[in-house]
C-alpha cells in the first residue's frame, strides 16, 4: 500500500530503531550478540485517502459503488442523530450514563465496513455506531443505555460479542475467540475495538502477543481519540505514536486518520483479507477525537482546552464525506438535509418502541443478583416492598 503525507504533520515511513539497546547503548554489540545485523522492528504507514477538505487523493480511493457510498454514509449519519438524541434523553432522565461517540463516525462505520456476518466483532462501549451497522436496533441500545438486560442480546444471525466496561478485558477472549477459529480451521476474523486508555492494560499486551505468536486471525482496532478520560493520549504510552505497538510484538501495522472513511475502509479491508488470509493478527491505531463527553458523568470543560475541540470540528468526518459525495454527483446538499431528517423519524419511532419496552418493575430490584437471597437483603427487600406499598407503587 502506498502512502500518503498530503496535508499532514507526521512522517510515513519506516520505524527507526534510535535508542540504544544494551545498557552500554551500545546497539552494534548487542546485534552481534545476536547475530544480526540489525534488528528489524517492522515497519510502519499512515492512510489518508479523504483530507479534511473533502479532496481525495485519486490514486487510493477505493472507488465504492454510488450505492454503497450512500449507505456507508446513512449509517454515519444514523450514528450521529442516534448520538445527540440519546445524550438529549439522558439530560431529560430517560436514558441511563451513557458513552457518546461525536466524531467517530468514520471509525465506527469504516472498521466494520468490511465483515461478513459470520465475522466476529467485539465493540468497546462507545461502539453503537459499529453495532448498528452489524445488526443491533436502535430501541435495543436504548435499552441497553438505559441498564436493561434485554438491550444486551446479541440480535441473530450475527457473531457479536457484548462489550466490557473494565478496560481493555474484552480483548483477551476476543484474541481467544480467533485462537479458537483458527484451531478449528474456520475462515472467520475477530474484530476487536478499544481505546487508547485501554492500550495500557496489561491484558491488552497479553492478548496481542498472544494473536502474534498462534497467528489469530485477529484485527486490533485501537480508537485514539485523544483522550482516556481526562488523561490526553501523549500521557499515556512511552511511544508518542501508539501505533509502534503492533511492530513490537511482530504484528503489522498500520495508522489510519480515523476521521477519513474511506482510509478506514480500506486499511479495514486490507487487515481483514490479511487476518483471513491465515497471516495473522493486524493492528490498526486509528486516529480521531472524542468531541463530546467522556460519559454523561463528565465534564471535560474542567480538563481540556475547548480550542483543540474547535480545531477537531474542522476535520468531521461527515461533512468531508459529503464534500467528496456531492463533488462525485452522488448526494446533493438538499440529499444531505433528507437523508438527516429521515434518520431523525426513524430514531423516534424506534424511541416509541423502547418507551414500550422499558418499562421497570421496582418489585424485581432485589431478584437478579442472587439465587437465594442472603437473609440481611430479604429483610431489606421486604423492607423496601413495604415502602412501595406505602407510596401506592407497582
Ligand atoms: C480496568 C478499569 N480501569 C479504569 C476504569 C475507568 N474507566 C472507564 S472508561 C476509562 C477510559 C478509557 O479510555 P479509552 O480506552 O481511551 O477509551 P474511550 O473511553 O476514550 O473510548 C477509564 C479509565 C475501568 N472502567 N476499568
Amino acid at each position: 500500500m502506498t502512502t500518503t503525507s498530503k496535508s499532514r504533520s507526521r512522517k510515513p515511513g519506516p520505524v527507526e530503531m534510535t535508542a540504544p539497546l544494551d545498557s552500554d547503548g551500545d546497539a552494534g554489540s548487542t546485534a552481534r550478540t545476536m547475530g544480526q545485523d540489525k534488528i528489524d522492528l517492522g515497519s510502519v504507514t499512515d492512510l489518508s485517502i479523504l483530507d479534511a477538505n473533502g479532496t481525495v487523493d485519486n490514486a487510493l480511493d477505493p472507488k465504492l459503488p454510488a450505492a454503497e457510498l450512500k449507505r456507508i454514509h446513512r449509517a454515519m449519519v444514523m450514528t450521529r442523530k442516534l448520538d445527540e438524541r440519546m445524550l438529549r434523553m439522558q439530560r431529560q432522565g430517560e436514558m441511563g450514563t451513557f458513552a457518546p461517540g461525536l466524531g467517530q463516525e468514520a471509525t465506527q462505520i469504516g472498521q466494520v465496513y468490511p465483515l461478513t456476518k459470520d465475522d466476529w466483532y467485539s465493540p468497546s462501549y462507545r461502539s453503537f455506531g459499529a453495532q448498528l451497522w452489524r445488526g443491533w436496533t436502535i430501541d435495543g441500545l436504548m435499552l441497553l443505555w438505559d441498564g436493561y438486560f434485554e438491550g444486551f442480546t446479541i440480535p441473530d444471525g450475527i457473531n457479536d460479542l457484548p462489550f466490557s466496561i473494565v478496560i481493555g478485558s474484552h480483548v483477551g477472549p476476543a484474541v481467544g475467540v480467533a485462537m479458537g477459529m483458527r484451531s478449528r480451521g474456520d475462515n472467520n476474523v475477530m474484530l476487536v475495538n478499544y481505546g487508547d486508555g485501554a492500550s495500557s492494560q496489561g491484558i491488552v499486551a497479553e492478548a496481542m502477543n498472544f494473536a502474534a505468536v498462534y497467528k489469530a486471525p485477529c484485527v486490533f482496532v485501537c480508537e485514539n481519540n485523544g483522550w482516556a478520560i481526562s488523561v490526553p493520549s501523549e500521557n499515556q504510552a512511552g511511544v508518542r505514536e501508539l501505533v509502534r505497538r503492533g511492530p513490537a510484538y511482530g504484528i503489522e501495522s498500520i495508522r489510519v486518520d480515523g476521521n477519513d472513511i474511506l482510509a478506514m475502509i480500506v486499511a479495514t479491508q486490507r487487515a481483514v483479507e490479511h487476518a483471513r488470509a491465515g497471516k495473522g493478527p493486524y493492528y490498526i491505531e486509528a486516529q480521531t477525537y472524542r468531541m463530546s463527553l467522556h460519559t454523561t458523568a463528565d465534564d471535560p470543560k474542567v480538563y481540556r482546552d475547548e480550542t483543540q475541540v474547535k480545531q477537531w470540528e474542522a476535520k468531521c468526518p461527515i461533512a468531508r464525506f459529503e464534500t467528496y459525495l456531492a463533488t462525485k454527483g452522488v448526494l446533493s446538499e438538499a440529499d444531505c438535509e433528507r437523508i438527516g431528517q429521515e434518520c431523525e423519524q426513524e430514531i423516534l419511532a424506534s424511541r416509541e418502541v423502547f418507551r414500550e419496552r422499558a418499562r421497570a418493575n421496582p418489585r424485581e430490584v432485589f431478584d437478579y443478583m442472587f439465587d437465594e437471597l442472603p437473609a440481611e437483603l430479604l429483610e431489606q427487600k421486604e423492607e423496601y416492598l413495604r415502602k412501595l406499598e406505602r407510596k401506592g407503587l407497582e
